[in-house]
């Protein structure tokens, strides 16, 4: 599977958007994500200990960014041919989500939770197209870093 250009533009689009709010868009990725899967706060070095979801850690805000600059990045596939990340590989991707115990069902959480974020991100700009192209970004990405996870295990 690929990308069209109409595509890779709607992901940009929509990340050029949400940079410009990363703190709340942080915070409401996490709650996202712990709505749907309470369980998986204790993943989370930052979190476990937390009584709720710190309202100004860094750490928080830079796991969540990473996230969603990576899905962006995913999208470069159309030209490379292949999955790039940046400032990590998906070898290192792959061995911190295996050791931190993360599994196949997880990564539908979290697209979930980017979905939404991206929907609340973009505001009226949000559209079933976009949605498809946050889908199918999301899903390589998961997939490039599921493969490694199994090569691993
Ligand atoms: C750590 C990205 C999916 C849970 C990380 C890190 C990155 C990352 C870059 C390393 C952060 C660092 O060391 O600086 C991604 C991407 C994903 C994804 C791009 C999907 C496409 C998931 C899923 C889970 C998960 C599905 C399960 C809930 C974690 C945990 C850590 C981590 C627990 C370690 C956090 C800590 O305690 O420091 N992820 N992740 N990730 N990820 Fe993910
Ligand atoms: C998965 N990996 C790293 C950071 C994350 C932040 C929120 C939800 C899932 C994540």
């Amino acid at each position: 599977m690929s990308f069209s250009e109409e595509q890779e533009a709607l992901v940009k689009e929509a990340w050029e958007i949400m940079k410009e709010d990363i703190p709340a868009l942080s915070l409401y990725f996490f709650t996202q994500v712990l709505e749907i899967a309470p369980a998986a706060k204790g993943l989370f070095s930052f979190l476990k200990d937390a009584e709720e979801i710190p309202q100004d850690n860094p750490k928080l805000k830079s796991h969540a960014v990473k996230v969603f600059k990576m899905t962006c990045e995913a999208i470069q596939l159309r030209e490379k041919g292949e999955v790039v990340v940046s400032g990590s590989t998906l070898k290192y991707l792959g061995s911190v989500h295996l050791q931190k115990g993360v599994i196949d069902a997880h990564f539908a959480v979290v697209k979930e939770g980017v979905l939404r974020t991206v929907e609340k991100g973009v505001g009226e700009k949000w559209s079933e197209e976009m949605k498809g192209a946050w889908s199918e970004a999301y899903d390589q990405l998961a997939a490039a870093i599921i493969t490694e996870m199994k090569k691993e295990a």
